[in-house]
């Protein structure tokens, strides 16, 4: 719920906004048989119809019309004599041949690249957004970041430290790129492998460690588990573990950033597995039709736990989904830091000039185990585990090209490494050395004044502790 809050509060600003017009009333003029209130400094007029001149219902709110499409109509040339079906939705054209559209592909969408696995350039002219030395050191620097907090919170995790525990590995191009084409008020609604683009961001490692410990200077004050970070300074709302429900928020969240005519979008990461939710259809259809500038990253990583895409859809994967409602799309290896970053650089300036969703499939296999429960060489072979994690690692990829460049050498390579090691056990040992936030927080923060069920909770489960303290941690106060 609190999560929840936070990531609509766009909406829920301009739904405050539209009751206080709504009641006020009278300040509004008449426009074609449309009421039209102004609001606020920056947020489009409200436009209420004349025969509800006083309505101030919550539902009335969504009575409000909607922006115009700016999105050019397709012309339908029909293919029968001059014959078409002028129908709502536009005109369809007939024809007299009984044909039936084809349900799978005779040649799969291809997907753009820029770097070859050896780090160099596909080809001369390749198409691209060129990087420079300064943000392709931060991008390398970061993705090698992640990969060694993965190694040192996953070990963690075995030795009992923490209690569960999500990698990013094969994956850290994909959600590290992504956050370097954007600008900082973009808004990210992450699934939850995305630490990649909050380190990014610049959160901290010992901000990362503490919400893993769950200790008292986690801004979840250790009630959500660990990697479901979030952050309000970073634009990047906190992960909620149920998949998909980010997509409709996204869709109203970007939809708000319209209103406020932003120069911003939303971001919103989703899984393979992730787009057999109902959720994610309905986020990538609201979008659609409401034009809205969010760009959807799906990481297509081959699998959703145990589950392999072959069982998950049977459609050419994501990207003719978003072709499906509408939604110009691509497809990119996301082992592939600079086509991740040109792609959703040209995502972002489609979404925020044409006011309109973008979808990007991004290929990158999920090297890790699905998360510290889960061992998938129960379910998959070593040697594909082996190829990808080898011969397809991004970091290297990205590496080899950094280096070719001759921006980076062996030294600078051995000295981020030996300090990132050193800040990583440094923020282990404090968080890990850090109290707990106390038993009260568990009460705060959702509502305004606490329903009388939650007070009843609050009691019983202190009567608990007090009876049964040995079986509750001892470091968290009862205050
Ligand atoms: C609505 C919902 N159903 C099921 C789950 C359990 N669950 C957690 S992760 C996961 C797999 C998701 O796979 P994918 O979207 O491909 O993401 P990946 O883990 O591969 O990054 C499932 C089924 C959940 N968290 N929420
Ligand atoms: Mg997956």
């Amino acid at each position: 719920m609190a999560s929840w809050g936070r990531r609509s509060s766009g909406m829920v600003h301009h739904i405050k906004a539209l009751s206080k017009v709504e009641l006020r009333g009278k300040a509004g003029e008449m426009k074609g048989g449309w009421w039209r209130y102004p609001l606020q400094p920056g947020v489009a007029s409200a436009l209420v119809p004349r025969s509800w001149p006083c309505v101030n219902t919550m539902a009335s709110l969504f009575l409000v019309q909607r922006f115009k499409s700016s999105l050019p109509q397709k012309q339908v040339e029909d293919d029968d004599g001059d014959q078409d079906l002028d129908f709502p939705g536009g005109k369809v054209a007939y024809t007299s041949e009984m044909k039936f559209i084809s349900g799978s592909y005779d040649k799969r969408i291809p997907c753009y690249r820029v770097l070859g696995d050896d780090g160099e350039l596909i080809k001369d002219g390749s198409d691209f957004e060129k990087v420079n030395k300064e943000l392709a050191v931060k991008m390398y620097s970061d993705m090698v970041c992640l990969q060694i907090m993965d190694t040192f919170m996953y070990e963690a995790q075995r030795q009992g430290r923490i209690s569960f525990y999500m990698t990013s590995f094969g994956e850290e191009a994909a959600t590290i790129s992504s956050a370097a084409a954007l600008t900082k008020d973009d808004i990210i609604l992450p699934q939850y492998r995305e630490p990649g683009a909050l380190l990014w961001r610049g959160f901290t490692l010992q901000e990362f460690v503490n919400q893993c410990f769950g200790n008292k200077d986690d801004g979840g004050k250790g009630r959500q588990m660990p990697v479901h970070y979030g952050s309000s300074k970073h634009n990047f709302v906190t992960v909620s573990s149920p998949i998909a429900t980010q997509l409709p928020q996204a869709a109203g969240m970007a939809y708000s950033l319209k209103m406020d005519k932003k120069d911003a979008c939303v971001v919103a990461f989703i899984g393979d597995g992730g787009t057999s939710e109902g959720d994610f259809h309905a986020g990538l259809n609201f979008a659609a039709v409401m034009e809205a500038p969010v760009i959807f990253v799906c990481r297509n990583n081959g699998w959703a736990i145990s589950t392999p895409t072959s069982d998950q859809f049977r459609s050419d994967g994501v990207v003719v989904k978003g072709q499906a409602y509408g939604i110009p799309s691509i497809r990119v290896d996301g082992t592939d830091a600079l086509a991740v970053y040109s792609a959703i650089r040209a995502a972002r300036s489609m979404a925020i000039n044409e006011q309109r969703p973008v979808l990007v499939e991004s290929l990158a296999y999920r090297v890790g185990h699905h998360s510290t429960s889960d061992d998938s060489t129960k379910y998959r072979s070593l040697n594909e585990i082996e190829h990808w994690k080898t011969d397809r690692d991004p970091v290297n990829k990205f590496r080899k090209w950094v280096e070719l460049n001759g921006w980076w050498s062996e030294r600078d390579e051995a000295d981020l490494r030996s300090s990132i090691k050193k800040q990583l056990l440094k923020a282990i040992q404090v968080a890990e050395g850090m109290e707990k936030p106390p038993l009260t927080e568990l009460f705060t923060d959702v509502y305004d004044l606490p329903p009388s069920n939650l007070i009843e909770q609050e009691k019983l489960l202190r009567q608990i502790v007090n009876k049964y303290p040995r079986d509750f941690p001892s470091d968290v106060s009862l205050h």
